[in-house]
């Protein structure tokens, strides 16, 4: 399998670290980004086949026209769908929009754990490169593979990606658990930029997830309420980086981050996000965590991450001196 196209350096270690987001130029090589590239067509072009695959798009406008039925039809699957339309409505939070002009119908698509139906990007995320940049990062002996989600805004996608924590849709505490956000197409402010909150993973909070779309909270879900950093961008330090096929952008799992929807004529944003663990990891239960249908074993609160639903990624190499 395929390695980095060159090393992390300790000023990028150092970034991660004090920042809570890196930005890491050039380290996949363009057969790497083609492969990405065709397993994310093929996963956004059977996303009706998974059961943790959703159109926001869809499924917003569903809520605007008040297509019930739509949104019953969405039920079962990781998330009961039509309760959280309702727990929106109730909450009285606006949807997360930027006003396209030309008013087109770009889908935003996310799905979970698509390297478990797609083959290649399984390969990738855990016996590739990936796990290599989480061993740089995290300081670990052991790099175990978490989980994974694809996110595809087209032209014309009006949904931002609400400012979240990812730390609390995780059932997992700690401090080594990064988030690497994998780009296959240029990606700017016009398109859905990530726009990140410099050192948030060090404010010591967490923070209620919210339904993505909306600054509402997932029904039941405990923390500190989030600021409205949509609404007073500028009491933040955010910091939004332009990316190239071949980058990766990778923040601590306590960063706070957004997105804008994708108002460019014609290029798609495409990017498989893919979260990594290291020792101190154990598991935690959050019983408002979006379900993770995938796993085939229970996690055990106090738990470290084993068995195949965790595989290892990376592992230290010892150094053997020569006698
Ligand atoms: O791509 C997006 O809009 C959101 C990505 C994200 O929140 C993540 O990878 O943690």
């Amino acid at each position: 399998m395929k390695r980095l196209s060159r090393p992390i350096t300790l000023d990028e270690v150092a970034a991660y670290h004090t920042a809570g987001v890196v930005h890491l130029r050039g380290v996949f090589d363009l057969a790497t980004v083609n492969m990405l590239r065709r397993s994310i067509d093929e996963a956004a072009n059977t996303i009706a086949a998974s059961k943790q695959g959703y159109d926001f798009s869809r499924l917003t406008r569903a809520m605007e026209r008040r297509e019930d039925d739509v949104l019953r039809g969405a039920d079962g699957g990781q998330h009961e769908v039509s309760a959280i339309v309702e727990h929106i409505r109730a909450s009285e939070q606006p949807l997360l929009f930027d006003a396209d002009p030309s008013d087109r119908d770009g889908r935003f698509l996310v799905d979970t754990a698509v390297t478990t139906r797609v083959p290649p990007l399984r390969r990738f995320a855990v016996d590739g490169a990936a796990g290599d940049i989480a061993g740089a990062l995290l300081g670990s002996e052991v790099v175990r593979y978490f989980g994974d989600q694809m996110f595809v805004k087209e032209p014309g996608t009006r949904e931002r990606t609400a400012f979240h924590q990812d730390a609390t849709y995780f059932e997992i505490d700690g401090d080594q658990c990064c988030v690497l956000w994998i780009p296959v197409d240029p990606v700017s402010k016009e398109n859905g930029g990530m726009v990140y909150v410099r050192g948030s993973h060090r404010d010591g909070k967490l923070y209620k997830p919210n339904v993505f779309v909306s600054q509402t909270a997932l029904p039941g879900a405990q923390g500190a309420d989030l600021p409205d950093i949509e609404g007073r961008p500028d009491d933040f330090d955010l910091v939004q980086f332009d990316v190239e096929p071949g980058d990766v952008l990778v923040h601590h799992y306590r960063t706070l981050h957004g997105a804008g929807g994708n108002l460019s004529r014609y290029q798609v944003r495409r990017a498989l996000s893919i979260r990594y663990c290291g020792d101190d990891i154990r598991v935690t239960r959050r019983p408002w965590a979006p379900k993770q249908l995938h796993l085939t074993t229970e996690m055990l609160e106090g738990e470290p991450l084993n068995g195949p639903d965790f595989p290892i990624a990376w592992r230290r190499q010892v150094q053997r001196a020569v006698a």
